[in-house]
């Protein structure tokens, strides 16, 4: 359908919006706000804001117990903390990734010298082709970072496997997957290390922040000391390091997110099951599925828009939303290769990442957590069944005005 004949963003109400103020994709889930303040004033009180300080460490005590592994190390954000674990284990000259992830798991390599190599990935899972991660093995390759896309794992027993193979260490970038396991053994465990992030719009959140959870003392104890300068003592730096702390009100915010955690995978899960019953029938739309018998955070709502059959594109759904103060995002369009630097570093990249191309074109996230009722969904869902019958009226008369 060409510009000229777009149907007119649906402003039902008077030309106004149907939403007043913006439902955004990412808006924070929030803890219990007493105990949030009531653990500020603590630290204020204690006069210990960072470094190591009680609260840091009772979150990464909290994160161990839910995931299972035996060490975590909060980093100030995830993606330092992927810049970290890159360093720790030595990767250099090439590194595979999806180019289909968001850019932090790019530019945690480029940042350092290391070139991201990126595959494609498989069209049905979203995740990792572990066929086409083998075909861009060179001598150079020394590692693979798999990213656990909207918390659902990537092809963990495959990638490891030709991981082994070819003597490659592997990582995961589990930015989306908190909570989340994989055959009944909880993200975290797997790979060298797993890299987490506690960004305000993930599943949990301690406003910024991320973590490196990894069964590996000795990369632990390696982590630990580059996210603090290399110190191990007063006045004693015994290695290269960095500033990636977690300052202590970011571990209170994240402390009294994990209280809330089961709660907010309730709302999660409702609201995707809103979607799903709202949207199901509609022709060309597709919900992504969390059908698994392993545990899902269910943080993002996907759609996937098929413009052979749906009557609008993704771009013109997005656009439609948008005019209805519906923020849908188009994560993770256009996909790193297409980004700079790599696209002028890597033009011919696309060439080998059909399935990428296709889906970056396709995925639309919608919003959900706390912040969206089972009313607004059906709102939202009504704004994209109206935007699509109008959409398939001009269709239609268009189709007669050839004939
Ligand atoms: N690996 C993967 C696979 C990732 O997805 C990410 C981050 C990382 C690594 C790196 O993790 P961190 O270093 O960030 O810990 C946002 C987040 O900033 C980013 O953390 C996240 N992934 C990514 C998927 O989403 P943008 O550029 O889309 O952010 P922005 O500013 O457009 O915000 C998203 C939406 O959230 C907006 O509609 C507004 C809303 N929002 C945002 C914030 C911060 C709020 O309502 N309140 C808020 O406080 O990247």
């Amino acid at each position: 359908m060409n510009t000229e004949n777009k149907p007119a963003p649906l402003a039902i109400m008077g030309g106004k919006p149907r939403f007043a103020e913006p439902l955004h994709v990412g808006r924070p889930n929030v803890g219990d706000k007493h105990r949030i303040l009531e653990r500020i004033e603590g630290l204020i009180e204690r006069r210990w804001f960072t470094n190591d300080g009680p609260q840091v460490r009772e979150f990464e005590q909290k994160i161990c117990e839910i995931t299972g592994v035996k060490h975590c190390v909060t980093m100030c954000n995830a993606t330092v903390a992927l810049e970290i674990a890159i360093r720790a284990l030595d990767f250099r000259g090439e590194v595979i990734i999806p180019s289909y992830t968001f850019v932090a798991t790019a530019h945690a390599l480029q940042w350092q010298e290391i070139t991201p190599v990126f595959a494609d990935i498989d069209a049905s899972t979203l995740n990792l082709d572990p066929g086409c991660l083998e075909r861009l093995i060179t001598p150079r390759t020394t590692g693979i970072i798999g990213v656990h896309l909207w918390g659902r794992p990537c092809n963990i027993k495959d990638v490891e496997a030709i991981a082994k193979r070819h003597s490659l260490k592997v990582m995961y970038d589990a930015a989306h997957a908190f909570g989340c396991s994989d055959g009944g053994r909880m993200i975290g465990n797997f790979g060298e290390c797993e890299v987490l992030s506690f960004h305000a719009t993930k599943f949990i959140n301690s406003f910024e922040g991320g973590a490196i959870v990894t069964n590996n003392d000795e990369l632990a104890n390696k982590v630990r000391l580059m996210r603090n300068f290399g110190f191990a003592g007063f006045d004693r730096v015994i290695y290269l390091g960095t500033n990636g702390k977690m300052p202590e009100v970011c571990a209170a915010m994240g402390l009294v997110s994990l209280e809330s955690m089961d709660d907010i995978v309730g709302i999660n899960l409702r609201n995707y099951e809103e979607y799903r019953s709202q949207l199901r029938g509609v022709a060309g739309l597709t919900l992504m599925d969390y059908t698994s018998t392993d545990k899902r955070n269910y943080h993002y709502v996907v759609v996937q828009v098929d413009p052979s059959v749906s009557a609008l594109n993704r771009d013109e759904l997005v656009e439609m939303l948008h005019a209805e103060n519906v923020l849908a995002r188009k994560y993770f369009w256009p996909g790193c290769h297409r980004m700079q630097p790599y696209r002028a570093l890597f033009p011919n990249a696309h060439l080998l990442l059909p399935n990428t191309e296709l889906r970056a074109a396709q995925l639309m996230v919608l919003p959900t957590g706390q912040c969206v009722s089972k009313d607004d969904i059906k709102t939202i869902c009504d704004i994209i069944g109206a935007a699509l019958a109008q959409a398939n009226v001009v269709k239609h008369f268009l189709s007669l005005r050839k004939t």
